[in-house]
């Protein structure tokens, strides 16, 4: 069992539940101090030690991390890009605060890594459309897209000034049953699961044509453990790794969901988040953490949709 103690912060959110349980697989459950505003996840229950925690509240969190002797810190806590534009200051506040908080106890504690993730949402409608590199034009226009950015930057900045080994990726938009999605743009691509399940019918809230860069949350899971746990030599970006599996749009996962569910029909309804989705790309260039870290994914659609309807 590898020797460290792990804080996880948000940890009953759509990523959180499910890296939780992977950390504590590699690390053993008491190791993992999962924690959140909200109450404890019914899947975690019993796996580990469970702490309430206000990110925001920064003496809290420093005295949890003495306490509990943390030296590891993955902070997912954060408000998505639809649920943010409800409410841009707060979203700006939550995005970066909990991030600096983090950043300067790991920093005054020595812990050994951080891990944040950003997103594809620092993209903006004057970045390239198809296969969107590493390094591009980034005008982001959604209040998370801007708070995403300026994290990338808090994490490069206190790398390289005070040696905090703090390491992210920029997710695309993560598909789960385990956990329900919290806010994104991107959730239509769970509800669809859920609906196509119950109903056999779906509305989707982004138009026909809307393409936008996708993963399972088994390959994202991975990614981060494989990011963290490579050696600090080959980390070449200290912002953000773009991270890719595959693109598709509401009518290429409706045929994917009619090779198993024939009867399934979706329509469409458009809202505000349609704004969102045409400001971002619609596939990544992920070839640096490919070539610094050996990122491989490996679900696509249709294997993604088999597991989804199995397991809902
Ligand atoms: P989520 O909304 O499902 O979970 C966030 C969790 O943080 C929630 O359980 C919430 O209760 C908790 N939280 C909120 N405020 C808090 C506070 N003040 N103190 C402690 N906990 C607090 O989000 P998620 O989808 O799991 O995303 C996690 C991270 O990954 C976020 O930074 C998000 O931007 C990023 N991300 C997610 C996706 C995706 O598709 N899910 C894609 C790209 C990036
Ligand atoms: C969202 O849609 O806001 C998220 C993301 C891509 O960051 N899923």
């Amino acid at each position: 069992m590898k020797k460290e103690k792990i804080l996880v912060i948000g940890a009953c959110g759509q990523i959180g539940v499910e890296l939780t349980l992977a950390l504590r697989k590699i690390y053993g459950g008491a190791n993992v101090v999962a924690s959140d505003l909200r109450e404890e996840n019914e899947l975690l229950k019993g796996t580990g030690p469970y702490v309430s925690i206000d990110v925001m509240n920064k003496e809290m969190l420093h005295v949890q991390v003495i306490r509990q002797n943390i030296t590891q810190i993955y902070l997912l806590a954060a408000i998505l890009s639809a649920t943010g534009e409800k409410n841009p200051p707060l979203a700006w506040h939550l995005n970066t605060q909990s991030l600096l908080n983090v950043l300067d106890i790991a920093k005054e504690e020595k812990l050994t890594k951080v891990y944040w993730p950003s997103s594809i949402a620092v993209f903006g409608p004057t970045s390239p459309k198809e296969f969107c590199p590493q390094q591009t034009i980034i005008e982001p226009t959604t209040v998370y897209g801007i708070s995403k950015y300026a994290g990338e930057f808090w994490c490069n900045y206190y790398f390289h000034r005070y040696g905090v080994d703090v390491r992210s990726i920029r997710y695309p938009g993560l598909i789960s049953y385990k956990s329900s999605p919290g806010g994104g743009t991107t959730d239509y691509a769970v509800e669809i699961y859920h609906e196509a399940k119950e109903k056999k019918k779906y509305i989707s809230f982004l138009e026909a044509g809307t393409k936008l860069p996708m993963m399972y949350m088994p390959d994202a899971i991975r990614a981060t453990i494989e990011l963290m746990e490579a050696s600090a030599k080959n980390i070449s970006v200290r912002t953000s790794y773009n991270l890719a599996a595959m693109s598709f749009a509401p009518e290429e996962i409706a045929s994917s969901i009619q090779k198993f569910i024939p009867s399934f029909e979706i329509s469409y309804k458009s809202d505000y988040r349609q704004q969102i989705a045409n400001s971002w790309p619609k596939s990544i260039d992920d070839s640096t953490a490919r070539e610094d870290w050996g990122w491989k994914h490996e679900y696509d659609l249709d294997r993604m949709t088999k597991d989804m309807l199995e397991n809902i």
